[in-house]
């Protein structure tokens, strides 16, 4: 919906941004628990939403899990569940399965963060994983979230997955990996604008 508010007037971007915190980081701050799986009942979900932005209903959450930019959330199969498809900060296990990677992928960031990065390779920090995007726009993307220049690191995953390193893919078409050791990252051409 234009400017990104629905009928409820809760700004949809907002209560995107609420959604993470209780679906990733901190469900207790929402009045929830996650499920091992990472699941949460809709209702519960919707009951910590309207606590916060005031009328909100299954729908407007059908409409922000459809539109989100980048599919952030999504529902189970009988629609009576909800969960972060990625990005998660606490010990969830999502079920995925080990998955073959395409030979490249690439991870964008910023400048300062380079020389470390060279140095340790890829660290997953505080998430459960090192996120890599498929192609180099979407990494030009998450990396332009941090200030300062961005670069775009280009992963050898052909030859992680070759070495025994794992890969899983998210439901919103996240490659994620445990690390990326440095003799598999090469700084990467950005995209011509
Ligand atoms: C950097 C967003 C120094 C890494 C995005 C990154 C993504 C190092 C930062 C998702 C390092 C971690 C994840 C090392 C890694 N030395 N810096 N050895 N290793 N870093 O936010 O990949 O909007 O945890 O380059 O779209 O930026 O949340 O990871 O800059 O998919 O849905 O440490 O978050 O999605 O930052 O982003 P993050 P990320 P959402």
């Amino acid at each position: 919906m234009a400017g990104g508010e629905d009928e409820s007037g809760a700004p949809l971007k907002q209560v995107s941004k609420f959604l993470a915190l209780i679906l990733r980081h901190k469900p207790e701050a929402g009045g929830l628990s996650l499920d091992p799986e990472g699941w949460a009942p809709v209702d519960a979900v919707l009951a910590a939403v309207r606590a916060r932005f005031g009328a909100f209903g299954r729908e407007d959450l059908g409409e922000l899990v459809r539109t989100n930019d980048k599919k952030r959330y999504a529902f189970d199969g009988s629609g009576t569940r909800i969960r972060a498809s990625q990005g998660h900060s606490i010990g969830v296990d999502l079920g995925l399965r080990p998955t073959e990677p395409p030979p490249l992928l690439y991870h964008g960031t910023t400048r300062r963060f380079l020389a470390s990065i060279l140095a340790s390779g890829l660290v997953r920090g505080k998430r459960h994983h090192v996120h890599l995007s498929e192609d180099q726009e979407t990494a030009t993307i998450v990396g332009a979230r941090r200030a300062g220049e961005t670069i775009v690191l280009a992963v050898d995953s052909g030859a992680m997955h070759a070495d025994g390193h794992l890969f899983f893919l998210s439901a919103n078409r996240v490659w994620l990996t445990n690390s990326v050791p440095p003799e598999f990252l090469k700084l990467a051409d950005l995209p011509p604008r």
